[in-house]
């Protein structure tokens, strides 16, 4: 291969089980700043199933080489060869053996934030995907499962708390020395990406949780010192997955500690290595005063996911990295079902389709598209994407609605029994379900191999002197990169029909179809089902909670459709409904202001919002949920192609005037009857009201009024929490362009020793769709407060811009394109993830108008031509340009 040549990608196809196996891994970390030293003890033997008479191949990144030896001997330096990414023993006895590997990296001067970095002083390891290698050679996959015994040994000064897998076992002082240690021995097998330390100064809260069956687990969370107090939540939320998955999957704790360590750099959310996860602190800490209600939402779902891979990740892994879905599309699963029952169930449910359609439509939709399960990848760092995890539990929650609840019980427990301590695949995890309940899920696996979001249209007709009513339904599935043909999938689609009474009909099917639980099994092309007794025209309910993750389109009025989101019993759909009225209004409006002509008055739209605000029976989120306004992506979206981001903004911005304007009185009501009362609580139910109140706030100053903005005023300058300051702040710097410069001044004097509340007031900023925006950013990347080392203050700044301002990232003049193209070349230096994960805000491009489209694709074409990328953005700027 010349020098430039690309690697090919690897291949589902191709893979091939190990040569050789790892049974135990001893590992001794001296950490140093720059130099830390690890010495790794393997005991190798070859894999029966592996091929025979291999060499053996450990694979390494950015590592110095010490010594090697091997059963004690060190190994003469032909019997070995190095190179930048392998170290090979070329003729190794064909026999169990123990290698000593020695290395030396410097964490220091890591700023990939993978293998083992400092952040803010503290070392701490990142291995997911590909991070092991970073620390030692080691034969980096997945299926190799090994029981790790870790020695940390630091500078007891520099780092006074010593963490690592699984239990403590022993530590001290190393004798004559200012240094210290601590020995962890994790008992489980676990592949190496599951392995972590940490090394710091670092305070902590701890309790005590006792199992199902009585057995004490010692908790622990770590911060950085003095921030104690902001990690009772997390703690709290820690305890509630706990239980929760024992009743719920009958998943019990399996070690005598679990930890947690917050850091302030890191790449992703958090990661779940095996007792000892570590989290970016935004996940992590939060006091009423500088978390709001949605970081508080968030933490317990990223505690609970983190906590849940205990079992689905770490005691049963992936075979492969094609197989990441099987761990994280089910754990997110099982997140949401957490949080769906910790808070409302239906509100859990809109805002997570509301993510799913934000961002991982568009993902199936554009050049990135890629199956649930992807069969080829060049950077696997790159799959960690809305397919993978969001499609993926809703592929999982399409069994369970498939299967029932008890059949779906009956295939997890399956799973968890069979599949306890292997590295499986996606098959094995089907083969559960199929053999658990006696199905064939052969064409339900498509959804794991075919990308793209089904299309499903459907026409209703009712039969009034037959008494009966017929849905006739037709799935396309469109082509997607390296996917032309397609074949039917399995669609369970939920359904209702709703009387006049606004009740809901007993169905009658007449065929076999699954109707009885209100479930049509879509598996073919086109379908018809028909229903008996069906003695007045009904209002057909389509996909009722979200069933299928598919494109639904029908031929339903809009009368129909209010009347649906007045009527239906299925919460999901009431609020959908709305949103649909809402989305083909500004569709039409957006078509009217790019052809210059008159905006339509959005009547219906305020007819179902109006009626919703009346109905006091309503849970207040709910209502929130229903009241906000499709957002601009979801338009661009909806609109699919030629798009002017520009006009849906003006559209937008009429539409939401028009709403405040005629429901201003209803709105003023609602947002008096729930003002505060009492000490802020994040609990469900007070965030529920504030969400309501302050889209109330929202909705009223978008009326622009000198009243509505006197009271977002005043809300920010009483508010008593972060929810509500934040929320008002947000209103301020979106409408109010005369009062915004002082209310940020004057958020950001009183936080500016708070790194996470910082991020909020730089990420507001990125996202206020004027034409200075950009000149702001780029301000910013030079205020104080901006570092580019640091993950979260890049995405706050310049991810917040290129996802979150649709006009000033597309702006015409191609300013916002190349601003973001520039940092991410820059970024790319640094630190390559981080670059690649900017970069794909560039994945709608082909549905701009064509000038934004020119600019877009000259902005990729120049990232593309930059010698020197990373593999990362190398593989992400080809696949966009592809
Ligand atoms: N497994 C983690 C996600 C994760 C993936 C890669 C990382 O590398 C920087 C970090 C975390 C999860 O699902 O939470
Ligand atoms: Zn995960």
């Amino acid at each position: 291969m010349s020098r430039d040549a690309v690697p090919p990608p690897v291949r589902l196809g191709d893979y091939q089980p190990p040569d050789w196996l790892v049974d135990t891994v001893h590992l001794d970390v001296r950490l140093h700043p720059t130099a830390s030293r690890i010495i790794a003890r393997l005991a190798l033997r070859p894999n029966p199933e592996g091929r025979e008479g291999s060499p053996i191949v450990l694979d390494g990144d950015e590592l110095s080489l010490k010594s090697l030896a091997l059963d004690g001997v060190p190994l003469a330096g032909t019997a070995y060869v190095v190179t930048p990414t392998a170290l090979t023993l070329l003729a190794p006895p064909q026999r169990a053996l123990t290698l000593e590997i020695e290395t030396v990296v410097n964490p220091s001067a890591n700023t990939k934030l993978m293998g083992l970095y400092r952040s803010s002083g503290t070392y701490c390891t990142q291995c997911e995907a590909e991070g092991f290698r970073r620390i030692t050679f080691f034969p980096d996959r997945p299926d190799v499962l090994a029981v790790y015994t870790t020695r940390v040994e630091a500078e007891r000064e520099e780092a006074p708390v010593l963490l690592g897998n699984g239990n403590p076992v022993e530590s001290g002082a190393v004798e004559g020395t200012s240094r210290h240690y601590a020995v962890w021995h994790d008992p489980w097998p676990k592949p190496c990406y599951l392995f972590a330390l940490v090394g710091g100064r670092l305070d902590r809260i701890t309790e005590d949780f006792v199992t199902a069956t009585g057995k004490r687990v010692a908790l622990g969370i770590y911060v950085e010192p003095g921030k104690t107090e902001r990690a009772g939540y997390a703690m709290d939320a820690l305890k509630r997955s706990m239980r929760w998955d024992e009743e719920v999957f009958g998943c019990e704790y399996d070690l005598d500690v679990f930890n947690i360590v917050a850091v302030a750099d890191f790449n992703m959310g958090a990661m779940e290595n095996k007792g000892l996860n570590i989290f970016n602190d935004k996940y992590v800490l939060a006091s009423p005063q500088t978390a709001t209600d949605a970081d508080y939402a968030n933490i317990e779902a990223i505690i609970a996911h983190e906590y849940f891979h205990n079992w689905t990740g770490n005691r049963i892994t992936c075979r492969d990295w094609f197989q990441l879905c099987l761990k994280e599309g089910l754990t997110v699963f099982r997140d949401q079902e957490f949080s769906a029952d910790a808070r409302s169930r239906p509100v859990k449910r809109i805002s997570d389709v509301r993510l799913l359609k934000g961002h991982q439509f568009p993902e199936d939709a554009g050049p990135l598209a890629h199956p649930v399960r992807p069969d080829s990848y060049r950077e696997i760092n790159n799959f960690y994407t809305a397919t993978v995890y969001e499609k993926g539990a809703e592929v999982v929650r399409m069994l369970k609605t498939l299967l029932g609840d008890e059949g779906f019980r009956a295939g997890m427990d399956l799973y968890l029994d069979r599949h306890d301590g292997d590295a499986a695949t996606v098959e094995d995890f089907l083969a559960c379900f199929a053999d658990a309940n006696g199905v064939d899920l052969t064409q339900f696996a498509l959804w794991y191999a075919q990308s793209g979001t089904p299309q499903v249209t459907v026409s209703g007709r009712w039969d009034e002197a037959g008494r009966s009513y017929r849905l006739d339904v037709v799935q396309t599935l469109p082509p997607t990169p390296g996917q032309s043909e397609k074949l039917p999938m399995v669609i369970p689609l939920a359904i209702g029909l709703v009387g006049p009474d606004g009740a809901d009909m007993a169905l009658t099917p007449d065929d076999g179809s699954n109707a009885e639980r209100g479930v049509l099994l879509v598996t073919q092309p086109r379908q018809s089902f028909v229903f008996r007794d069906i003695a007045e025209r009904p209002v057909p309910s389509l996909n009722r909670g979200f069933s299928a993750p598919v494109k639904l389109s029908s031929d339903m009025s809009t009368a129909d459709l209010l009347f649906l989101a007045r009527h239906d019993s299925d919460p999901f759909n009431r609020f959908d409904a709305a949103q649909t009225i809402a989305l083909s209004h500004l569709v039409e409006a957006t078509a009217a202001a790019r052809a210059g002509a008159a905006l339509p008055a959005p009547d219906a739209l305020v007819a179902a919002l109006g009626a919703t605000l009346d109905d006091g029976a309503l849970d207040p989120a709910f209502v929130a949920q229903a009241l906000s306004i499709p957002s601009e992506t979801d338009v661009a979206r909806e609109i699919g192609e030629d798009v002017d981001p520009d006009a849906i903004h003006l559209a937008r911005t009429a539409l939401r005037r028009a709403v405040s304007g005629a429901l201003a009185p209803a709105l003023e009501a609602i947002y008096a009857h729930h003002a505060p009362s009492g000490a802020y609580s994040p609990d469900a139910a007070s965030a529920g009201r504030r969400a309501l109140r302050n889209t109330c706030l929202d909705l009223l100053a978008a009326g622009g009024t000198a009243g509505s903005l006197a009271r977002a005023q005043a809300h920010f300058d009483t508010a008593d929490n972060m929810t509500d300051r934040f929320f008002a702040l947000s209103v301020l710097a979106h409408t109010a362009p005369l009062a915004r410069e002082a209310a940020l001044a004057a958020f950001h004097e009183r936080f500016r020793e708070d790194p996470l509340v910082v991020d909020k007031w730089l990420a507001l900023q990125a996202q206020i769709a004027e034409p200075q925006a950009l000149e702001r950013v780029r301000g910013l990347t030079h205020h104080a407060a901006f570092a580019w080392s640091n993950p979260n203050r890049v995405r706050a700044l310049i991810g917040s811009f290129a996802g979150l301002n649709p006009t000033q990232f597309h702006r015409i003049d191609g300013a916002g394109h190349a601003l973001v193209a520039d940092a991410v070349i820059d970024i790319d230096g640094r630190n390559p993830q981080l670059a690649a994960r900017l970069l794909a805000a560039f994945k709608s491009w082909r549905s701009l108008e064509p000038m934004r489209r020119a600019s877009a694709e000259a902005a990729l074409r120049r990232v593309a031509e930059k010698p020197g990328l990373s593999p990362d953005v190398t593989d992400i700027v080809g696949r966009s340009l592809g």
